[in-house]
């Protein structure tokens, strides 16, 4: 026991006890007495019940989580009055008419996939908040001269089999049939994944929208840093997303006996691969963009044998594609010398890249027109390092995205964490984006 008396330390669990999470309070209260903002914080609450881990979030592309995660979405959007479908590359859509049926479409988007051990927000936020204000639209009764769809998309973050945006990327039309053979940590191919979720991979194609088929995308995401906290505002305008690439590097040495091999005969490949991983950091943070090696496995994986090869991951990011691919030449440049200094080969394997995307201004124009809605006379105006399916959308039309504050800028972890109240805000400020929209037409 720690230095606390029983009483003492009993006595502080009883008083934690009596101060309930957030969510505790949540997952008590009734519907009808919830505020807003705890209204949609319950929704990501119980997507986040939706995991194929036990001990924390994780939900991947065409798993039965993401099944019952588009069961779940499909509900809330029959609820928000919405018509929905289930589109052929596993995105749960749904849609309301404008003032006359058929009319082009706003698609108000996000992800609700996960990373492993991810937060309830990265994405869930997003297609919660975008359902809400579908509902407020349709009892709102005023005409609307677009369509408006929701979706939900199953592959933002690439987690299952490493291509990311493979949702967006089909609705977008920019589908490459070379994913097909992508597999998964068990070998199932994305091909055979369809086929488990239902889906014939024959018909992604079907998923795609036509340019003429759409009027915007608007997206609402946490903001994935800590800016918006430390300016003190609930909400911001995004501007630009970074350009990514990712790679899977493999580096082949040879393993030999960890005693009896002197280290001038050594070809090890984890101490390259190590050298590696230490001078990407630096020549990030010497250049422009951002990097950042995630994963890295070693074989034989044995204590007492050098290793003879390892594989890690690649993340590079930047604000434009010229930056993106001048800190990746650089890498090449430093894996070829420390490879050619220690007799070691690195190979590279591009598994995911995204080009560097400016948001419409006239879509910016009008998040920040409803930003200024939600209470904020000025809105801040930032650029996210953060990737996002509205990279994919932009090519086949103008996006805008909203960002939402998140406390410390935590994402990517369990302890993500949005506050109520900027919830409602946002879903205040995507309404108010669509009708400053919908007066521009
Ligand atoms: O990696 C990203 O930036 C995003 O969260 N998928
Ligand atoms: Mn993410
Ligand atoms: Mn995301």
């Amino acid at each position: 026991m720690s230095g606390e008396t029983p009483s003492e330390g009993s006595g502080r669990r009883r008083e934690e006890r009596a101060q309930p999470s957030a969510e505790r309070v949540r997952s008590r209260a009734r519907p009808e007495t919830m505020s807003m903002g705890e209204k949609l914080m319950r929704r990501c609450d119980e997507l986040a019940e939706l995991s194929s881990d036990p001990d924390r979030l994780t939900r991947v592309y065409l798993s039965l989580e993401h099944a019952r995660a588009n069961e779940l979405v499909s509900r809330w959007m029959v609820d928000a009055g919405m018509r929905t479908w289930c589109d052929a590359a596993g995105n749960q859509c749904g849609r309301i008419e404008g003032d006359r049926p058929g009319l082009p479409a706003v698609i108000l988007a996000s992800h609700v996939d996960t990373v492993p051990g991810a937060g309830k927000y990265d994405g869930m936020l997003g297609v919660v908040l975008a359902i809400e204000v579908v509902a407020r639209l349709r009892t709102s009764g005023r005409p609307l001269p677009f369509a408006v769809e929701v979706v939900a998309f199953g592959d933002e973050e690439g987690t299952r089999f490493g291509a990311a945006l493979l949702g967006s990327r089909a609705v977008a039309g920019t589908w490459d049939d070379e994913w097909w053979a992508l597999r998964d940590a068990d070998g199932i191919s994305l091909a055979d994944a369809f086929a488990g979720f239902g889906l014939d991979p024959g018909r992604v194609g079907e998923a795609a929208r036509l340019p003429g088929e759409l009027v915007a995308y608007l997206e609402a995401h946490i903001e994935q840093g800590p800016r918006l906290e430390t300016a003190d505002r609930a909400l911001g305008v995004v501007s630009a997303i970074a350009g990514a690439r990712r790679f899977v590097i493999d580096v082949v040495g040879e393993a030999r006996h960890a005693g009896g091999t002197p280290y001038e005969r050594r070809r090890d490949a984890l101490v390259a691969a190590s050298e590696v991983v230490v001078a990407i950091e630096r020549l990030a943070r010497d250049g422009a963009g951002i990097a950042t090696v995630g994963h890295l496995s070693v074989e034989p994986g044995a204590v007492n044998v050098v290793p003879g090869r390892v594989e890690f991951s690649l993340d590079i990011r930047a604000e434009s594609d010229d930056e993106r691919d001048t800190l990746w030449a650089a890498i090449q440049a430093t894996t070829a010398e420390v490879g050619h200094r220690r007799d070691v080969g690195f190979t590279s394997t591009q598994t995911h890249a995204a080009e560097a995307v400016r948001c419409a201004d006239w879509l910016r124009d009008v998040v920040t027109a409803g930003i200024r809605e939600a209470g904020d006379a000025d809105p801040l105006v930032l650029f996210s390092p953060a990737g996002h399916d509205a990279m994919a959308m932009a090519s086949v039309t103008d996006v805008g995205m909203l960002f939402v504050r998140c406390r410390d800028g935590i994402s990517h972890h369990p302890d993500e964490e949005v506050r109520a109240d900027d919830a409602a805000a946002a879903a205040d400020a995507l309404e108010a984006a669509v009708l400053a929209l919908a007066d521009q037409l």
